[in-house]
């Protein structure tokens, strides 16, 4: 009744907006993840040729599914296969040209795993159990397909597909600026979790890995999510500045005592059915990031009170403590912090010590300075006397005439 509702709802938005309220993986996907990738993946399961099936995976907004390596392969064997028998896919097109040795799309590919004797430009896969080696055939026959589509989030990332949500978690514990920091690193920011559903799939589905992450990080028992009330206490909003969607607060939360120790950020407790409390933004723990697959753009830290406006720094390199985050980009903040300091580093040289020195005479403790400071002073002394000796003979004699009583 409810997936009533929503088609419904649905059809009515696509008729009134010309638009598609349409998730970035069709209803239904799957999800092919590994140390490197997510994928979500479809069925097109109506008998068609090879273009065709290229077509309708495109329209959809993916490629036709390749196997680029045996991992890939195993995960056909094992996982999918029953699910394409049970709807009744028997056989497959593969994305691979027999004659270039790749992808359609041009990707080399060395792994193949072909069946002797077998001729054609193109090639499928028959799904009878345990046969799952790939058959080459005329381009123009007909089989049925899967699509793919890759999905921008961190490998082994938590997905909630309908929801087109993507969460992770960081790995190791640092302050609540920092978690941001890092989530921005890999193409999110702190979660905001959009509804109960999501927090649920968070609580029951994902509860495991989130408290796996955790207990590798150490005795925090709790993971930042991306809320604050840091620019106006009580007024909560998410890291971009946006409207906070749903908030699982845990009962008497939040109960900031203010200062000197205020709890302007948000952790989800993982004691407590992962439900929110207010905390120390300076305290450290490990992040909750989330990414919405709907954004193209990479998420801006953009808080109101902050002086700037702080944009990803692609290193993930933290840049300052929250909260006076300052943006490499905002060249006139950097400035005027450049000119303090340099009025603080710079050094008035009449109060240098190498001034002050140069205007006395040095000390020199040493003896022979001694000596020779005496030597040169009897030898000027002697001179000077030599000198003015005559000068003082002709005075003497002067003054002599002057005082002799005169007759
Ligand atoms: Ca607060
Ligand atoms: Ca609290």
């Amino acid at each position: 009744m409810e997936s009533w509702l929503f088609k419904t709802r649905m059809v009515i938005f696509i008729i009134l907006t010309g638009q598609c309220e349409c998730s970035v993986c069709p209803e239904d996907s799957l999800l092919m993840q590994n140390n490197t990738k997510n994928w979500c993946i479809w069925f097109v399961n109506s008998t068609e040729t090879l273009d065709s099936i290229q077509n309708i995976c495109k329209d959809q907004g993916g490629l036709m599914f390749p196997i680029e390596n045996a991992t890939v392969q195993s995960y056909l064997e094992n996982t999918l296969a029953k699910t394409l028998i049970d709807q009744g896919i028997y056989q497959i097109w593969l994305n691979y040209n027999v004659t270039s040795g790749a992808t359609f799309e041009g990707v080399q590919q060395t792994y193949t795993n072909f069946d002797n004797g077998t001729t054609g430009e193109c090639v499928g896969i028959p799904l009878a159990p345990g046969v799952y080696t790939w058959r080459k055939m005329d381009c123009s026959g007909a089989s049925k397909g899967i699509c793919y589509k890759t999905l921008d989030c961190p490998p082994h990332s938590m997905f909630v597909l309908p929801y087109d949500i993507c969460f992770w978690t960081t790995t190791s514990r640092k302050t609540a600026i920092e978690g941001y920091n890092e989530c921005m690193a890999d193409g999110g920011g702190l979660a905001v979790i959009p509804n109960g559903v999501v927090y649920s799939e968070l609580n029951t589905t994902f509860k495991h890995q989130i408290v796996t992450a955790h207990s590798t990080v150490g005795n925090s028992n709790d993971l930042w999510v991306g809320v604050t009330d840091v620019c106006t206490e009580n007024d909560f909003i998410t890291f971009e500045g946006g409207t906070v969607p749903y908030f699982p607060w845990q009962t008497d939360q939040p109960n900031d005592p203010g200062e000197p120790n205020p709890q302007n950020c948000v952790i989800m407790r993982i004691a407590d059915n992962l439900y929110w409390h207010d905390k120390d933004c300076d305290e450290q723990r490990i992040s909750l990031c989330s990414k919405s697959l709907n954004d193209t753009t990479l998420p801006t830290l953009n808080l109101p009170c902050l002086t700037t406006t702080a944009v990803m720094p692609t290193t993930g390199q933290v840049l300052c403590k929250f909260p006076a985050y300052i943006s490499p980009n905002d060249t006139e903040t950097i400035n005027k912090m450049t000119e303090q300091i340099k009025k603080e580093m710079l050094i008035d040289t009449k109060n240098t010590s190498v001034y002050r020195r140069s205007l006395v005479c040095a000390d020199d403790p040493r003896p022979s300075a001694t000596y020779i400071g005496v030597t040169a002073a009897v030898v000027l002394t002697f001179i000077g006397c030599l000198l003015i000796f005559p000068d003082i003979v002709t005075i003497i004699k002067s003054l002599t005439l002057k005082l002799r009583p005169k007759h």
